[in-house]
């Protein structure tokens, strides 16, 4: 709400004897959480992480619904998931490598099992396995210390849970009754919820997944969500239902899309304005752990989606889905470690930044931060790259890597830059150019 609104609705409510402050509860957003999506703003690059029973198969985090695996099977399945090698200090310092500045990581996948200690259940990883470890906390505390957010991933689809009643679009005869008590499961989230928000020290934020399995369910958000800002001001609700954002969400996320684009074909082309925006996207093919799936994308791809989403305003949350025992595969390791040696030259044109003047083309993207604009130059052949008036007067330009300087030609109708040569070591030519005011289409907030 922008100020004048909200001294126009104090004044009017003042007037009519109400409370002021307290009646736009549905509108207000604590100064925590706006603090909060600013630093996420800020962030630009987070590590997806998918991890459960099921990378015990090696078929990705779908196995238990694609080969219609039956739930007294799976719970033997999950009696034996031990990863022993599971080192989360090993985790965050590939994290930290890699440059992301927050980990989102499934505390509970739609097969149900529970990654952490939980009161809610006993189909969890420290109750149910011989690991009896409780890696979400190991991980939270070496995110801690190493100054990373650790966001949950949460299913609101459960293969498993009796009361998930009734089913939805995804559902198969997997051996449960049919009945159950829905408001009984929407206690057993919101208490799952509580001990995650309350045992694991400051979240990012909580990445909800799969209400598209029941999209007319009476799911009751306003509780969900009001208990997530309640428990902790400072954290977001980043809500994968593929729909518009609705009251009490923080984050606009995409799966497998830049914000807009839906070659996914279940994503909302509606792009919000004033949200930050996320888009979720697999190294490879697959989500969980896929021992076959060797379709990784190259370095130079994954800047060019890291770039593209910078330049569409987004974060890029990049997925691994590490090994059963733990460990990580060594196309996952060596992918992130790239782009971290990437982001050690180019991060200044990608952390902090915002969409730049110039929305996303084929030839790459533009950022800014302040009066600073960076274009990202991913695929254009020729030596000079024309745009459009960039909305404010141009001081100087010059390349990214190496400072040399760029010639620049300003008429009224546009910019002409000269570019460096193109060479295959180099994804994205970043020009870095200084202007003398903010450009006119920077949109604040976000
Ligand atoms: O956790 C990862 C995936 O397991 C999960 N989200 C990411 C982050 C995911 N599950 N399904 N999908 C993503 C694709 C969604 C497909 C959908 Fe549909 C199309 C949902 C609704 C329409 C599949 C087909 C489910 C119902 C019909």
């Amino acid at each position: 709400m922008n100020r004048l609104r909200a001294a126009l609705t104090a004044a009017t409510l003042l007037a009519a004897g109400g409370a002021p402050a307290r009646a736009q509860a549905v509108d207000s957003v604590a100064a925590e959480r706006l603090a909060a999506r600013r630093w996420f703003a800020d962030a630009k690059f987070g590590l997806f992480i998918h991890w459960g029973v099921y990378s015990q198969l090696g078929a990705g985090e779908w196995v238990m619904h694609n080969r219609k695996i039956a739930v007294a099977d799976y719970e033997w399945l999950a009696t034996t998931f031990n990863p022993a090698k599971f080192d989360a200090v090993a985790w965050v310092a590939l994290a930290q490598r890699a440059g992301v500045r927050y980990i989102t990581i499934t505390s509970r996948h739609h097969d149900g099992f529970s990654m952490f200690k939980t009161g809610a259940t006993r189909y969890n990883i420290a109750d149910w396995t011989p690991f009896r470890r409780d890696p979400l906390h190991e991980l939270a505390d070496a995110c801690h210390a190493a100054g990373i957010k650790l966001f949950f991933y949460y299913s609101q689809l459960d293969w498993h849970h009796p009361d998930y009643w009734p089913r939805g679009g995804t559902a198969w005869n997997n051996g449960r009754p049919d009945q159950g008590d829905w408001s009984r499961y929407l206690a057993f989230m919101n208490a799952q919820l509580t001990e995650l928000l309350t045992r694991y020290g400051d979240v990012g934020g909580i990445w909800f997944d799969g209400m598209w399995d029941k999209p007319d369910a009476p799911w009751q958000l306003d509780t969900t969500y009001g208990l997530i800002h309640r428990l902790q001001p400072g954290a977001l609700v980043v809500p994968n239902h593929h729909q518009r954002p609705r009251p009490g969400e923080d984050v606009q996320t995409f799966e497998q899309d830049l914000p807009g684009a839906n070659s996914a074909g279940f994503n909302t082309s509606y792009v919000s304005g004033d949200l930050p925006l996320e888009t979720s996207l697999t190294m490879n093919g697959s989500w969980g752990f896929n021992i076959t799936d060797k379709e990784f994308k190259s370095v130079r791809t994954l800047v060019g989606y890291l770039v593209r989403a910078a330049g569409n305003g987004a974060n890029l949350l990049l997925n691994i889905g590490p090994r059963p025992d733990g460990t990580i595969s060594p196309e996952f390791t060596a992918r992130l470690d790239s782009l971290g040696a990437w982001l050690a030259v180019y991060g200044s044109a990608i952390y902090g930044t915002r969409r730049g003047p110039v929305s996303p083309r084929g030839w790459g993207a533009t950022t800014r931060r302040g009066d600073t604009v960076f274009v990202h130059v991913l695929d254009w052949p020729d030596p000079l790259l024309p745009l459009p008036p960039l909305g404010a007067r141009i001081r100087t330009a010059y390349v990214l890597r190496g400072r040399a300087v760029v010639p620049v030609v300003e008429t009224a109708v546009g910019v002409t830059l000269a570019l460096p040569p193109a060479s295959a070591d180099e994804p994205d030519r970043v020009i870095v150019v200084v202007t003398s005011g903010s450009p006119a289409s920077n949109r604040s907030g976000r």
